[in-house]
């Protein structure tokens, strides 16, 4: 009977639906994976008619080279901080009007605008952040990690988790090494590729949203992991813990952009606003579990989020981070390590 009512609402809401449908605008979405939830997407689509087709990537390069190399056009993406000044250098991002868009321009915390990716803050608007960190589990780990050399441990050999990402990856060893993950230092640079060739065998899979499952799971003792993911794991096995070790590590800002080849700018900009309504920013929050800049989610929220070490790490933890930068021609050094150090795993 339940089904026979679902089906029938659904052939209700279609047929309202439909004509407004038929004239209306597709906005081609692109995001990070598990990176919202998706019923916020169908509450959009409800409240104004507009249909939203939802793609995923899993790093900010991987979606570079899409928009560069593919003739698909997205209207909406969520580009990091560093990835945004790439792409404001390379003319790739439409210019936003922050002042336009009555949510954003209230509850985004002043704190999280005019950084250094988008001084004038004309072409991104903040949707989460967070950090690097290690995500480890009690009940597998010895002890609680406090360095990045816990990741280079022979201890651990085979149960431990890395992040199929290069910049990330090779961020951690450089900061393991006392470097800059910005360091374009050729000879910094092959140390950290070394010592992450010394690490590979100790390394059960290069992973990225597959981190969660397989932690949460029990699978490894040990995983580089963006703290949002640690917080969806953590939520979901007691065991697991997350520290941002001593050496420091990145901070990251993850902001949506609508790229210039959008057809749809002025509904990609709708879709931002309504991704900024407190409630909306909530209910992302509860689900992906990322930082968010939105004071009016953070306050509905209350002491779940304010308390969390997680999400909401102490100045002391923020000060050892690095935020990446947009490393221009020198992105190329990056590039070649990177693939030397997946082809020494074969
Ligand atoms: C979520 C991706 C997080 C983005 N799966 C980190 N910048």
């Amino acid at each position: 009977m339940k089904k026979l009512a679902a089906i029938l609402a659904l052939a209700l809401a279609m047929a309202f639906a439909l004509p407004a449908l038929a004239s209306a605008v597709t906005l081609n979405v692109y995001n990070w994976g598990d990176y919202i939830d998706v019923e916020t997407l169908r509450e959009f689509e409800q409240r104004t008619g507009i249909k939203v087709v939802y793609d995923t990537f899993e790093t900010n390069e991987d979606m570079y080279t899409k928009l560069r190399n593919t003739p698909t056009s997205y209207d909406l993406i969520f580009p990091s901080d560093y990835m945004v000044e790439r792409m404001i250098r390379e003319r790739m991002l439409l210019p936003i009007d922050m002042a336009g868009m009555p949510n954003a321009q209230t509850y985004t915390d002043p704190r999280f605008l005019h950084q250094v990716y988008d001084p004038e803050q004309a072409y991104s608007v903040p949707y989460t952040w967070g950090t690097v960190g290690i995500l480890y589990n009690n009940a597998l780990a010895a002890e609680a990690p406090i360095s990045w050399d816990a990741l280079w441990d022979g201890a651990y050999a085979n149960d431990i988790l890395m992040l199929n990402s290069a910049r990330d990856t090779i961020g951690t060893a450089l900061k393991r090494l006392g470097f800059s993950l910005n360091s374009v230092d050729l000879d910094e640079l092959e140390a950290a590729k070394l010592s992450l060739i010394e690490q590979s065998p100790l390394v059960l899979a290069y992973v990225v949203d597959e981190v969660k499952d397989k932690m949460i799971a029990g699978e490894a003792a040990l995983a580089l992991v963006w703290s949002g993911d640690a917080k969806y794991s953590m939520d979901e096995n007691p065991d697991l813990d997350y520290v941002v070790p001593i050496e420091g590590s990145n901070l990251f800002f993850d902001a949506m952009c609508v790229p210039a080849s959008s057809k749809n700018p002025v509904e990609a900009q709708m879709l931002i606003d309504f991704l900024c309504e407190p409630e909306i920013a909530m209910q992302n929050y509860l689900y992906v579990g990322y930082a968010i800049p939105n004071m009016g989610a953070i306050a509905l929220l209350g002491d779940e989020y304010t308390d969390s070490m997680v999400t909401n790490p102490p100045q002391e933890v923020l000060d050892r981070c690095e935020v990446f930068r947009d490393l221009r021609d020198d992105v190329k050094l990056y590039d070649r390590i990177w693939t030397e150090i997946l082809m020494s795993l074969y």
